[in-house]
């Protein structure tokens, strides 16, 4: 009977096989918070523990998912001369998973290369294995002393790429074989690349790596999550654990990848950030009050808030659409009402409202009445439409007052004719109603 139990485990055994790990990227610890306007001394100190907060879940994700390893693929600081408290914080999280038996494989990324870890603050622990930069480096992962998964990786020498190097290049099955003189039942590859997204950091193919003899690629750079192919991924991004500003919205965390012999990849995406930024426009053409906008706001942040895994959220809002509240959304009253938000739920901070609304009246509707507004909108469509005329007269003009013009204007060109447009046509508006 336990014989042929045992023969029924080495069978199942040989056929199907798996390996669990997680796939981390872009720590960026000891990165800042920039462009925040005014924070509360709370947020301010919940936004400092973040990222150290985010590296911590993932510690702790890979302790209790039980994984076989961790991935860093690259960035885990946010620059090349970390500081001793963030590369201390760093170690103390390799030794929570040497402490259990959990090797971690990481690769250098453009924001801590190579050359930034040579330093005096003490070595990596045993359980940490380094991939090397200028060519691809193997290791074997083992479990219970069988090979079972070969991986592959490169990393940034330093903070610059050079130019037409595939970091991916060599990073094959055959080659790691060679490398190792082992074979496995999985090969993984560990790079910190721009994809074809950021040709600036080490571009490589998708569609090549995707027919490299690779089981699962863990790439790192690309700060949002994604999967290709989305449902099983053979190549991907994690995103960071932590958004770092504003930029960074929705939801951040890790990747739990279990391989199996015969049986498409699968990925589950594990929340670890502990704040999460969105932006969003709230159209407030029906809301009749300043109190109507408050709720509407409100409303919009817990539709928002359902739909990631994080209660703490950062929002900048802008409001839109044509309100006759339009010329009374004063700075002063947007800041009044940017305190009242904040004052309500302590887990949603508003960082900042824009207002975008127009005026109920159209452009149309005065040009139609053929009063001022007329001659002024006409003027302004005639230096609408002499786009470099404008933008040489408004360059020169600057540069009579050693100002310089911003270099995307022309880009902006017709959003800030809009915006030029609904201010004067508000002053005038005002004009009007004080007689
Ligand atoms: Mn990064």
């Amino acid at each position: 009977m336990r014989a042929a139990l045992r023969g029924i485990l080495r069978y199942t055994h040989v056929m199907s096989q798996s390996v669990t790990f997680i796939h981390s990227a872009d720590l960026h610890l000891g990165a800042p918070f920039k462009g925040l306007r005014a924070l509360s001394p709370v947020w301010a100190d919940r936004l400092v523990k973040a990222i150290p907060g985010a590296f911590r879940a993932v510690i702790d994700t890979a302790r209790t998912e039980h994984v076989d390893f961790v991935i860093f693929a690259g960035d885990v600081f946010d620059n090349a001369t970390p500081s001793y408290a963030d590369y201390s914080l760093f170690i103390r999280g390799l030794n929570a998973l040497y402490e259990a038996n959990i090797p971690v494989y990481l690769c250098t990324g453009n924001h801590d290369p190579f050359t930034s870890w040579h330093h005096g603050f003490g070595a990596l622990p045993e359980n940490v294995h380094v991939f090397g930069t200028d060519e691809p480096t193997f290791f074997v992962y083992r479990k219970q002393g069988e090979p079972l998964v070969l991986l592959g990786g490169r990393g940034f020498y330093n903070q610059a790429w050079p130019v037409g190097e595939d970091i991916s290049a060599g990073i094959d099955r055959a080659h790691a074989q060679r490398a190792t003189h082992t074979d496995a039942p999985f090969a993984v590859g560990v790079i910190h690349t721009g994809l074809d997204i950021d040709p600036t950091r080490a571009p490589t193919n998708p569609h090549d790596l995707l027919r490299r003899d690779i089981d699962y690629w863990a790439c790192g750079h690309i700060h949002q999550p994604m999967l290709i192919p989305e449902d099983h991924p053979r190549v991907a991004f994690s995103g960071c654990p932590q958004g770092r500003d504003i930029k960074e919205t929705g939801d951040h965390g890790v990747l739990k990848i279990t391989l199996e012999t015969g049986r498409p990849n699968k990925a589950t995406f594990i929340p670890t950030a502990r704040v999460v930024w969105q932006k969003f426009e709230v159209d407030v053409a029906d809301c009749r009050t300043i109190s109507d906008i408050q709720e509407r706001i409100t409303s919009q942040e817990f539709v928002l808030n359902a739909q990631t895994h994080c209660q703490n959220m950062v929002s900048r809002v802008t409001l839109v659409g044509k309100s006759a509240l339009h010329s009374e959304l004063t700075d002063h009253v947007l800041s009044d009402l940017r305190d009242a938000l904040n004052s309500k739920y302590p887990f949603f901070f508003v960082d900042s409202i824009v207002n975008k609304t127009t005026m109920p009246l159209s452009k149309k509707t005065l040009k139609d009445e053929g009063l001022f507004p007329a001659v002024y909108l006409s003027t302004a469509r005639t230096h609408r439409d002499a786009k470099d005329d404008t933008l040489a007269y408004l360059e020169k003009h600057f540069y009579a007052q050693d100002l310089s013009l911003p270099h995307d204007i022309a880009n902006h060109f017709d959003e800030l004719c809009d915006d030029a447009e609904t201010i004067v046509l508000d002053l005038l508006s005002e004009g009007g109603a004080h007689g």
